[in-house]
């Protein structure tokens, strides 16, 4: 049998060879180029057309490239077969540095030399110690622990917010609805790595930026549906919002004539936090078609009813 491979931003050769050198017997078909689709029994992708994985009668399991699967759960057609998601430690690893990179740059005020510079204006600021500045993580999964975690051992006050309460050294944990404004009261740095799900589709908006402290700064790394854009804007514009860096958009590639992109205190980055590379990548997916042939139970297999 079979796997497919569909991706347009990963290099499917380097899949390839990587899945091949683990498994030498599985045969790896690369999009457009599929065979006989009933030998197909898995596929690993990201963003496939709605519709491709339903033209695979044997499919028995769908491997994401990606920690997210919102996109695989939005088709209507996706095969009733176990998904399983992305966790994979150089996909985890990228994302805790760019996290600790952003907090960063808003802790030791890079952003206020950036505009000084352009008006060559030479004007220091004391540092001061990341003790002092308090950085909230919105979802505390794979991702969001890790980047928790890094953000702990760098110095910062650390709080977390999740559906579930997570005991992880350092971090405060906040957990639920209810519990959402007194873990946004007071952040410097709220970082967004939450799934994408009916539940916390448009979270950021006016109400939450309104709950954050003046001068507070976003980093959004998860999903554009998260983020209302014209609530944003609004923020920043008033002074409410320091800045906010912002990797993930309702479209993408991020249109040219988007107003984020020319504004002074919003940074666009092109959907590049984090990545997965096939030399770890490949391992995951490859332990899970041997426990798949040997009947064992697949990991990181996606609870469909709640959407991650
Ligand atoms: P996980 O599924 O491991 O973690 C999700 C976390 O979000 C969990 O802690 C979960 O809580 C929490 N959560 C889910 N729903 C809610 C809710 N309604 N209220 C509060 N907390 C909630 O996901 P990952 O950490 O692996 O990935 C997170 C997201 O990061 C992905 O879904 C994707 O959108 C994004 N991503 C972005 C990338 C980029 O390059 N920009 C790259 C990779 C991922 P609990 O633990 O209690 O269940
Ligand atoms: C992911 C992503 O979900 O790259 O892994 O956004």
């Amino acid at each position: 049998m079979a796997l497919l491979f569909y991706s347009r931003e990963d290099d499917p050769v380097a899949w390839k060879a990587a899945l091949e050198a683990r498994l030498p017997d599985l045969e790896v078909r690369i999009w457009p180029d599929l065979g006989d689709p009933e030998a197909i029994d898995t596929a690993l992708v990201w963003r496939p057309p709605p519709g491709l994985l339903a033209g695979l009668p044997n499919l028995r399991a769908v491997f994401s490239l990606g920690a997210g699967v919102d996109a695989l759960l939005a088709d209507p057609t996706l095969p009733a077969v176990p998904l399983c998601r992305m966790v994979d430690p150089s996909l985890t690893r990228s994302m805790s540095e760019y996290a600790l990179a952003l907090a960063l740059f808003y802790h030791r005020r890079l952003d206020l030399y950036e505009e000084r510079q352009r008006r060559a204006r030479w004007e220091m600021e004391m540092p001061r110690p990341a003790a002092s500045t308090t950085v909230g993580v919105m979802g505390l999964g794979e991702l969001g622990a890790d980047a928790a975690r890094s953000l702990v051992a760098h110095g910062f006050r650390v709080r977390g917010w999740s559906r579930g309460r997570k005991a992880i050294e350092g971090v405060a944990s906040f957990a639920g609805g209810e519990e959402l404004g007194a873990f946004l009261e007071g952040l410097d740095i709220v970082i967004c790595l939450l799934p994408l799900t009916p539940e916390t589709e448009n979270i950021l908006d006016a109400d939450l930026f309104a709950r954050l402290p003046r001068g507070a700064c976003l980093v959004h790394l998860a999903r554009g549906a998260h983020l209302v854009e014209r609530d944003l804007l609004d923020a920043v514009e008033r002074g409410h919002l320091r800045g906010a860096v912002i990797d993930v958009f309702r479209e993408e590639p991020l249109p040219a004539d988007h107003p984020f992109w020319r504004h002074p205190r919003i940074r666009v980055t092109p959907h590049t936090a984090s990545y997965s590379l096939p030399e770890t990548g490949a391992e995951v997916v490859a332990d899970n078609i041997r426990r798949l042939r040997e009947g064992r139970p697949l990991r990181h297999v996606v609870r469909r009813e709640r959407g991650y």
